[in-house]
């Protein structure tokens, strides 16, 4: 058998290895240091088709929403030191956000290694603390085993980020060797007197709350939560920018916990006798800086389910830890006779009707209404369509105003990094070429990767962005006016025309200057030939759904005043 097994350069069994995982693309910046798996790549491109991007921040952006969309690594090549750096805010997001992803770095051959030879850089240093693991391939022979294990620690447990460098010479070294399998993802179960410790507790709640969110999850296990939840009658919040893993629209949702939560529902998670967190990390911004929940003994009873062992008693001490994949512990549930004694449904609809009564956008200063503008898309988006956005306080607007129709139909950086929401886009419509796709960035966050207009158009992904300019960093601009009040720094944008820009790129491009101007704007540009981008001029007043810039500064001057 060995015998008739062809030798292979290093490049080939890697992309052969890719293959065999399921790799549908990739992502990436090419270099010189790479060639061989460009090369690889060339036989390989209807399988992986490789979407070059103009910066690895975009590829590696694109690649994590990837790895959102399917559960599966999401694949980035770069180049060495230069490319490597500017992928580092993809990295951070995958990490933070749990996301599967692979990223592979042309590296310097082993001939000139350790000389800091023209773009050297130890990525086991560089990576080490915002990774899950990281590692040099140095023999081409060895490349099915340091790839299925990239695999394997991307989904296993808590997903996250891997880093496989790739020295030059070891990608042209021929190998005889054999593949590895298919990847399987490896995931823990809930045990029996676990489902049956939080079914009693279930039994003995008078106001109990699910909140879903982290990764690893599957419209199936989505489904299964929402049959455990209809059939317990439970009220459903989601994490910070994971609203998507329950219909917003069914009765039993009740809102997100991220930023600038309601504060009816803020009470609720803090008035709640059971909490049921589900994959939740229920971190700095899902617990509005650790007050809802008090750290380490909460007051409420926790249940709390997550996938990596480590996170669990990490920052809570729940009543009851559960270690578990999200769609193992879903199907558990769906399979749990539901409790009979319910005494919180009044309890559910009340919840219900807060965050019905946040839906409504009160009135906004401007011309142009961000939260009519949500209210149009959710009524005017298909069911199934994929909303993206970045940094900024524009996405208040649409966390609060815009209702997500289930898993995967929100890409959103957990992360809270600029420049998220135009490659995720990009890479969404690239997998969900039927759905719709809408991007809403903010005029800072849109710029930071701004250059992606040029895949969108390379690949005629058919995005519609929405850029929301204020002409300024507002949420800096907002903090600034609270603590420095009057002395504005560092926040102003003296911004391109974005329409303008749009057509630059061979794309639709317009501005609207006015709410009743938008409906037929977005016709225009959901019907467009090419994707689209629409500047929204807004008040700069308009620093957030619930206030001012100028109540703010007010506030703050009468503070110091005191
Ligand atoms: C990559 C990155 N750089 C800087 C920040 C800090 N930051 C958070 S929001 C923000 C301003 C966002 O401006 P814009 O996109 O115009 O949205 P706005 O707040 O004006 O709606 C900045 C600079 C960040 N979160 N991410
Ligand atoms: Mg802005």
């Amino acid at each position: 058998m060995g015998q008739s097994m062809p030798a292979r350069t290093g490049a080939q069994i890697l992309v052969d290895s890719l293959k065999i995982h399921g790799a549908r693309m990739a992502f990436g910046v090419p270099g010189e240091s790479y060639l061989a798996v460009l090369d690889a790549l060339h036989d390989a491109r209807t399988q992986i088709p490789f979407i070059i991007c103009r910066n690895e921040g975009g590829a590696a952006n694109m690649a994590e929403a990837y790895g959102k969309l399917t559960g599966e690594p999401g694949l980035l090549f770069v180049t060495r030191g230069p490319g490597a750096s500017n992928a580092t805010v993809g990295l951070h997001t995958a990490f933070q956000d749990s996301t599967p992803l692979i990223m592979f770095i042309g590296q310097v051959g082993t001939d000139f290694m350790d000389r800091e030879a023209f773009q050297e850089v130890e990525y086991r240093r560089v990576y080490g603390s915002m990774t899950k693991w990281v590692a040099q391939i140095d023999r081409a022979d060895r490349m099915p085993e340091y790839v299925s294990r990239a695999y394997h620690t991307a989904v296993s447990g808590r997903p996250g980020p891997v880093v496989l460098a790739l020295p030059e010479d070891m990608l042209t070294q021929t190998a005889t060797v054999a593949d590895a399998g298919r990847y399987q993802r490896v995931a823990a179960h809930p045990g029996a007197a676990d489902l049956r410790k939080m079914r009693d507790m279930l039994g003995e709640a008078q106001r109990p709350l699910v909140i879903l969110g982290g990764s690893g999850w599957t419209e199936q296990a989505c489904a299964d939560i929402r049959a455990f939840a209809e059939a317990n009658e439970l009220p459903v919040a989601t994490g910070f920018r994971r609203a998507n893993l329950y219909d917003n629209r069914l009765p039993n949702y009740v809102g997100d916990v991220g930023i600038g939560i309601n504060p009816a529902l803020a009470t609720r998670v803090k008035t709640a006798d059971l909490l049921l967190v589900v994959g939740s990390r229920m971190g700095e911004m899902a617990s509005s800086g650790y007050t809802l929940l008090d750290v380490p003994r909460p007051k409420q009873k926790l249940v709390h389910v997550l996938s990596g062992a480590e996170e669990l008693g990490r920052v809570y001490q729940a009543d009851l830890p559960i270690h578990s994949g999200m769609p193992e512990l879903a199907a558990a549930l769906r399979a749990m006779t539901a409790v009979q004694r319910r005494p919180w449904v009044e309890w559910r609809d009340g919840a219900r009707a807060d965050y019905e009564r946040w839906l409504e956008p009160g009135p906004m200063p401007g011309a142009v209404d961000l939260g009519a503008i949500m209210v149009h898309l959710r009524k005017r988006l298909p069911p199934g369509s994929i909303v993206t956005n970045g940094a900024g306080n524009f996405s208040g607007w649409v966390h609060r105003f815009y209702q997500y129709t289930g898993l995967p139909t929100e890409l959103a950086p957990t992360s809270g990094a600029m420049g998220y929401g135009v490659p995720a886009a990009i890479a969404a419509k690239l997998v969900h070429p039927d759905r719709t796709v809408v991007a809403v960035a903010g005029d800072g966050d849109f710029l930071m990767n701004g250059q992606e207009l040029a895949t969108a158009a390379q690949y005629d992904a058919k995005v519609v962005f929405l850029v929301v300019n204020n002409g300024m960093y507002g949420t800096i601009r907002m903090h600034q006016e609270r603590d420095y009040p009057e002395r504005v720094s560092g926040t102003m944008l003296k911004n391109p025309d974005f329409a303008a820009l749009a057509r630059a790129f061979g794309l639709h491009g317009e501005i609207v200057e006015a709410t009743k101007d938008f409906e037929a704007a977005f016709e225009r540009a959901f019907n467009a030939s090419t994707a689209a981008l629409i500047e929204l001029r807004i008040d700069p007043d308009a620093i957030s759904t619930r206030t001012t810039l100028s109540a703010i500064r007010t506030e703050a001057l009468k503070r110091k005043n005191k």
